[in-house]
């Protein structure tokens, strides 16, 4: 029985891939899923000590700092260091403990934003990843990830590691980071009309609610990263996102949420707060030729599902 090691493994999409392998478990294969607790990937000296008990055939590495569009703006520093560290940590000790296959978690935010480029058109592809500078809102982010994507073609090339990386676009889902401050759009928006159903209030949209983005759900996202461990071995990035006619507007999304609760009341925008990147439409065509058969949650039920979870967790989800 070879051994996976996830690391975020509490996190979205770790808790995705634990519902999912419970249920459907992968012939061959048992899964160890870590977390801050079990070790700080900003310490090479407390990964390599994760490795030495672990020991893991192979790792899908999802710890990451991450965070929506305000913490973004807010911590660019820290986005970009803590991200820097873990990354190096991780690829060096697969490295140095034979690990067979990496697979590492990039991100659409971190494509070139299109106002900046002359060499991009929407919708984004795999080949654009570093034809532009991204947007300013999420660039520590995004430049922390764009060099896990360089690092891990480097080391396929240079030590001949099975390590490649993968890119879903906007994540939700059960187990959700639901803070209001950090989080990003859609668990916020749960998290908000959850408090105005229960205190009569507004639910407040941020923004303009005009910026259009396209969603995956997080156990989408868990099947996607079981199916590219065992059969997506190419250097270049895969996106995992649905195609570009489910790209919906934060108003849009914000009705959704609204709709999952029985929230009838308008909903509200306050234009104070920043819209950030306005459109990243990406293209999944790659996926869709590699896994032709694979069906996404349709985008309401989704939602629905990640709000009845939140009412039916909501002591314990992650404020
Ligand atoms: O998910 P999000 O925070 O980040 O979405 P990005 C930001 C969009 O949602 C902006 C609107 O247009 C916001 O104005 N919005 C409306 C809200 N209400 C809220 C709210 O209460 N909270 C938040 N957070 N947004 C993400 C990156 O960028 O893209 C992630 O931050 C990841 O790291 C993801 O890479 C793919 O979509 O702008």
């Amino acid at each position: 029985m070879k051994k996976i090691m996830v690391t975020g493994g509490h996190g979205t999409v770790g808790y995705a891939i634990q519902q999912i392998v419970s249920r459907e478990p992968v012939e061959g294969y048992r899964f160890i899923f870590v977390d801050i607790g079990d070790a700080n990937l900003c310490s090479k000296t407390a990964t390599l000590s994760l490795f030495e008990k672990v020991r893991p055939d192979g790792v899908i590495h999802l710890a990451a700092d991450v965070g929506g569009l305000y913490k973004n703006m807010d911590h660019g520093v820290e986005m970009l260091e803590k991200n820097l560290l873990m990354n190096m940590h991780i690829m060096q000790c697969c490295k140095e403990f034979n690990v067979e296959k990496l697979v590492s978690c990039l991100s659409t935010c971190i494509f070139p934003e299109l106002s900046l480029s002359d060499h991009i058109r929407l919708p984004i592809d795999e080949t654009m990843i570093h034809m532009g500078p991204p947007h300013p809102s999420n660039e520590g982010y995004a430049y922390a990830k764009r060099m896990l994507d360089v690092q891990s073609r480097y080391y396929r090339k240079q030590y001949k590691q099975n390590y490649i990386t993968l890119a879903p676009t906007n994540i939700f889902g059960p187990n959700d980071n639901f803070s209001t401050e950090n989080s990003h759009v859609i668990p916020a928006l749960i998290r908000k009309c959850h408090a105005a159903m229960n205190n009569g209030g507004d639910f407040v949209v941020w923004g303009s609610g005009r910026p259009l983005r396209q969603f995956i759900f997080s156990l989408d996202v868990a099947r996607l990263f079981i199916w590219a461990y065992l059969h997506y071995d190419e250097a270049e990035p895969l996106i995992l996102s649905p195609d570009e006619s489910q790209e919906v507007s934060i108003a849009t999304i914000g009705q959704y949420v609204a709709d999952a609760f029985g929230y009838f009341k308008p909903l509200m925008f306050d234009t104070k707060y920043s819209d950030g990147q306005f459109q990243r439409t990406v293209s999944n065509r790659k996926l869709m030729e590699r896994y032709p058969d694979f069906k996404f949650t349709p985008l309401p039920a989704a939602v629905k599902k990640a709000v009845d979870w939140y009412r039916g967790n909501f002591a314990k989800a992650r404020l």
